[in-house]
C-alpha cells in the first residue's frame, strides 16, 4: 500500500529581490529555489542560478519549493542540498572546462554522467530513493561536436550515470524538463523522496524512453509527469511539454500552433493523473507555469495563447530559453504544489 506524504509540497514564484529579504523562518521551510536571471549573487546553498533572462518581469525571478517541515541543509561532494523528514531538494553545477573530454566522449557527456551518478549515490546514502523531478540546463544545447547534438551528448551521460548506479532508464522515471542556455555550467536541480511517486504517461506522446535512434543513440530519461499521493489531495509535476505527438515535432515554424499543442499535450496528461486520484482534481487552470520561449519576439504570441486556454488568473513566468529540438519553438512545464 502506497504511505502517502503528510507535509504538503508547495511552489510559488517570487521576484529575487524579495527571495534575498526573506527571514530565516521562512528559509526554514525552503527545500529549493531555481533562480532564473543573470549573474545571480549565492543567497543560499540548494539555489541553482541558471543564466536564462526572464521575460515579462525585470529582474531575476525564482521557482520557490517549500515544505511544512523544517528543513536542514548539507553538501557532499559537488552537490548541496536541504532536506527534511520527507523530502531532499539538491543542486549542483559542473564547468565543462573541468572535464577532459576524448575523441569519443565530449566534456558534456563525461559531466551529466558524472553529475547523474553523484546525485542517486547521495540519494541512496541519504535514504531518498525516489526523484520526482530533474531540471537540466546546458549551454548550447543546439550545438554539435563529436558528431552529436549537445543535447544527445548529454542524453548519453545522464544514462550513463543513472545505469552506473543501478537505476532503471526505461520506466518509473521522474518528470524532468532539458533547457538550453547562451552560457553557464552544466546546471541541475532534483527533488526526491521516501515515497514513490506515480509516473504518467501521455497517450498522445511515445514515452519519451523509447523515442527511435533518430533522436540520439541514448534516450531521454523522463516521464511526463511525476504525481505525488497525498491523503488530503496531491502533488503533480507535469514535465517540459512541446509540440510533439508520437515522436514527432509538428508546427514547425508556427509557434501559435506549437503552443497549443503543447497544452493539449498537458490537458492529455491531466486527464490520466486525474483518473489517479480518489477525490479532486487537477485542472488547467490552477497550475503553475514556468514558459521557455525561444525567440523573445514570440513572447505575446505564446501567452495569448496560454491566457486563451487556462485563463488569465494563473500563476506563470515567462524566460528565454533554447529547447532540446532545434525546431521546437516552446517548451511549457506545470507544476501544482
Ligand atoms: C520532449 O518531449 C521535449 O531530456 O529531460 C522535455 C522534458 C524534453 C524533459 C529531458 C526533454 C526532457 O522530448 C524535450
Amino acid at each position: 500500500m502506497i504511505k502517502p506524504v503528510a507535509s504538503h509540497l508547495q511552489n510559488e514564484y517570487l521576484p529575487y529581490a524579495e527571495l534575498q529579504q526573506q527571514p530565516a523562518e521562512w528559509w526554514a521551510q525552503v527545500l529549493g529555489v531555481v533562480c532564473f536571471g543573470e549573474q545571480l549573487p549565492v543567497v543560499n546553498g540548494a539555489v541553482l542560478s541558471v543564466t536564462l533572462p526572464p521575460l515579462l518581469t525585470a529582474g531575476a525571478i525564482c521557482e520557490v519549493w517549500q515544505s511544512a517541515a523544517p528543513v536542514t541543509s548539507g553538501q557532499e561532494g559537488n552537490i548541496q542540498y536541504r532536506c527534511n523528514d520527507e523530502f531532499v531538494f539538491g543542486v549542483v553545477t559542473l564547468e565543462e572546462a573541468d572535464f577532459s573530454g576524448d575523441e569519443s566522449s565530449s566534456a558534456l557527456q563525461l559531466a551529466a554522467a558524472l553529475a547523474y551518478r553523484q546525485i542517486v549515490s547521495l540519494l541512496d546514502t541519504l535514504r531518498f530513493p525516489h526523484v520526482v523531478r530533474f531540471w537540466n540546463y546546458m549551454s548550447d544545447i543546439n550545438g554539435h561536436s563529436h558528431g552529436l547534438e549537445r543535447y544527445r551528448q548529454f542524453n548519453v551521460g545522464r544514462q550513463a550515470g543513472l545505469l552506473a548506479q543501478g537505476r532503471s532508464v526505461t520506466g518509473g522515471l521522474p518528470a524532468a524538463c532539458a533547457l538550453g542556455a547562451s552560457a553557464g555550467p552544466l546546471s541541475i536541480a532534483f527533488l526526491a523522496g521516501k515515497v514513490a511517486p506515480i509516473a504518467i504517461e501521455n497517450p498522445r506522446q511515445l514515452n519519451a524512453c523509447a523515442y527511435p535512434p533518430v533522436y540520439g543513440p541514448r534516450s531521454p530519461t523522463f516521464s511526463r509527469a511525476a504525481l505525488l499521493p497525498w491523503s488530503g489531495g496531491a502533488c503533480l509535476f507535469i514535465s517540459g511539454t512541446a509540440s510533439i505527438v508520437g515522436h514527432e515535432s509538428l508546427h514547425l515554424g508556427n509557434v501559435v500552433a506549437q503552443t497549443q499543442e503543447a497544452l493539449e499535450n498537458i490537458a492529455a496528461v491531466l486527464e490520466v493523473a486525474n483518473r489517479q486520484l480518489a477525490c479532486g482534481r487537477f485542472d488547467l487552470r490552477d497550475l503553475h507555469y514556468t514558459v521557455y520561449v525561444k525567440h523573445a519576439a514570440d513572447l505575446d504570441k505564446v501567452r495569448a495563447v496560454l491566457n486563451a486556454v487556462a485563463g488569465t488568473d494563473i500563476q506563470v513566468i515567462y524566460l528565454q530559453a533554447d529547447v532540446c529540438r532545434q525546431e521546437l519553438l516552446v517548451e511549457i512545464e506545470a507544476a501544482r504544489g
